[in-house]
């Protein structure tokens, strides 16, 4: 497609944006709330940078007229956000009536606002009574999130038709179970391989459940998904590398959800590495349960940020390696990765250290369609996507202004990927922004923003950047102009 011609987005194309409540509520002990696991891992010493926790976030729990307002403004069709289990179910059990009430009003004020719900149930909040009774190592915490669900339903079921079961399952597995890096920080492959089986079953049981109850509900789940390419396409060490971290990044959950069996070559490569951990995993998996997991699903999002190049030899020029945000150690997320090395390939870098690759995106989608979605009769939408810059506040003709060019040019880039997918066929129906807000970045802190709108977390002040407005526009256009407009 030629640079000079806009390109347009097709009629039922969604335009969004995309937090989460631990991210951003704040409000962490009130109206009944109690310690979710992330509350519980920030406060260990060295676990978040700065000891920065979820108290306050962007006190969005008492600030979220505002913010639906703000989004209105600029005129998002659809918000995705998640509940809070700790919130809703304080101790994993009995239901906390205040707590739902707040999803209930939120939910009511999006309708209101003429802004689609997009909810997910799980965005890595578990309650903490639960993770002392193992989290998710045990089988009872998929029961555990199933009840959950239908309480969410029983009270929103009438209002919101997207449901979205788990966000990230390999985040809330391997990154907290194996790699210590989230929470609940634990370091054993076993774990993060029963943890990411019992959060799959949570998803498949819950979207049995749910479809029973009411089948014109649209049920799906979000995973973040990558592209591994080999440095040499020739070099089968190389291709070996890609093999195994597209096995565990992507097909680990894909291959579950859509085929209803995890990828015999990974099951061999778990096996090789740690042998008791592969047989605590075989039986960790009852008969019937991969048959719960690829219960048929109407959505798959997907969460895309960055590809990976990927080697069986070290390489000659180590890429910058992102440091790990505290002293806190941290281990391979990949319990097979021994011997992959990550080469640098000269693309742009942000401040997380994650490569700018825009076509990756259009890769991936095609991939994914083609080969899982489309057979399945399934929708894409990309679920999250956005950069950290280091954005500055100035004053601009007496107006506060975030004047991130980098971060428009990576909006745009990312939309363009999405047409160009469509171009090559691939149905895909919507875009979302991580994320709305500058919000808690996990190990991060409060230290990486992602949001289109800038907070101040002294006085909560929401100010729109410059790719805020660029979003809005392309939003109110429905299409990409040739050239970026100058922000004004
Ligand atoms: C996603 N990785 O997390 C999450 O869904 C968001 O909550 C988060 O704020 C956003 O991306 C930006 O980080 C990820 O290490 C965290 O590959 C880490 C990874 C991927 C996704």
């Amino acid at each position: 497609m030629s640079e000079n011609s806009e390109r347009a987005f097709p009629a039922n194309f969604l335009f969004g944006a995309a937090t989460a409540a631990f991210q951003i509520e704040g409000a962490a002990f009130e109206d009944g709330r109690r310690a979710s696991i992330w509350d519980a891992f920030s406060r260990e010493p060295g676990a978040v940078i700065h000891a920065d926790n979820g108290d306050v976030a962007c006190d969005h729990y008492h600030l979220y007229r505002d913010d639906v307002a703000l989004m209105k403004r600029m005129g998002l069709q659809t918000y995705r956000f998640s509940t809070s289990w700790s919130r809703v179910r304080p101790d994993g059990g009995d239901l906390n009536p205040k707590g739902v009430d707040f999803y209930s009003r939120l939910v009511d004020e999006l309708l209101e606002a003429d802004i689609l719900p997009w909810l997910t149930l799980y965005h890595w909040d578990l309650p903490q009574a639960l993770q002392e009774r193992g989290g998710w190592t045990v089988r009872e915490t998929a029961d555990r999130f199933t009840e959950y669900a239908l309480d969410m339903h029983d009270a929103l079921g009438d209002r919101v038709n997207v449901w979205t079961t788990l966000n990230e399952p390999w985040c809330s597995s391997f990154l907290s179970y194996a790699a210590g890096i989230h929470a609940p920080g634990h370091y054993s492959d076993a774990e993060g391989m029963l943890a990411a089986h019992h959060l799959l079953l949570g998803h498949g049981q819950t979207v049995r459940e749910l479809r029973a109850r009411d089948s014109s509900l649209n049920l799906g789940i979000t995973l973040n998904l990558t592209v591994a390419d080999p440095a040499d396409a020739n070099d089968p060490a190389d291709i070996d590398a890609a093999r195994r971290i597209d096995g565990q990044f992507n097909r680990w959950f894909l291959d579950p959800i859509f085929r209803g069996a995890y990828p015999s070559d990974i099951m061999a490569d778990f096996r090789r590495v740690d042998a008791a951990a592969a047989d605590a995993l075989q039986a960790a998996i009852l008969p019937g349960d991969l048959e719960a997991i690829s219960t048929a699903i109407d959505t798959l999002g997907v969460n895309y940020y960055h590809g990976e190049l990927v080697s069986g030899h070290a390489p000659v020029v180590p890429p910058p390696v992102g440091e790990a945000p505290t002293d806190r150690p941290g281990r391979s997320p990949f319990p097979a990765s021994d011997g992959i090395f990550w080469h640098e390939r000269g693309l742009p870098r942000t401040p997380m250290n994650w490569e700018v690759q825009p076509e990756g995106l259009t890769r991936l989608l095609t991939r994914v369609w083609r080969e899982y979605a489309q057979p399945a009769e399934v929708t894409l939408y990309v679920t999250e996507n956005g950069a950290a810059y280091d954005d500055e506040l100035v004053v601009d003709a007496g107006e506060p202004r975030v004047h991130d060019a980098e971060r428009v040019e990576f909006v745009r880039d990312h939309l363009a990927a999405i047409l160009d997918a469509q171009d090559a066929g691939v149905d895909v129906r919507g875009y979302f922004y991580w994320s709305l807000l500058d919000n808690f970045e996990w190990a991060w802190g409060y230290e990486k923003r992602f949001g289109i709108v800038r907070v101040d977390y002294d006085t909560q002040v929401r100010t729109v950047k410059d790719s805020g407005r660029e979003y809005s526009r392309i939003i109110a256009a429905r299409a990409l102009a040739p050239h970026a407009v100058p922000a004004s």
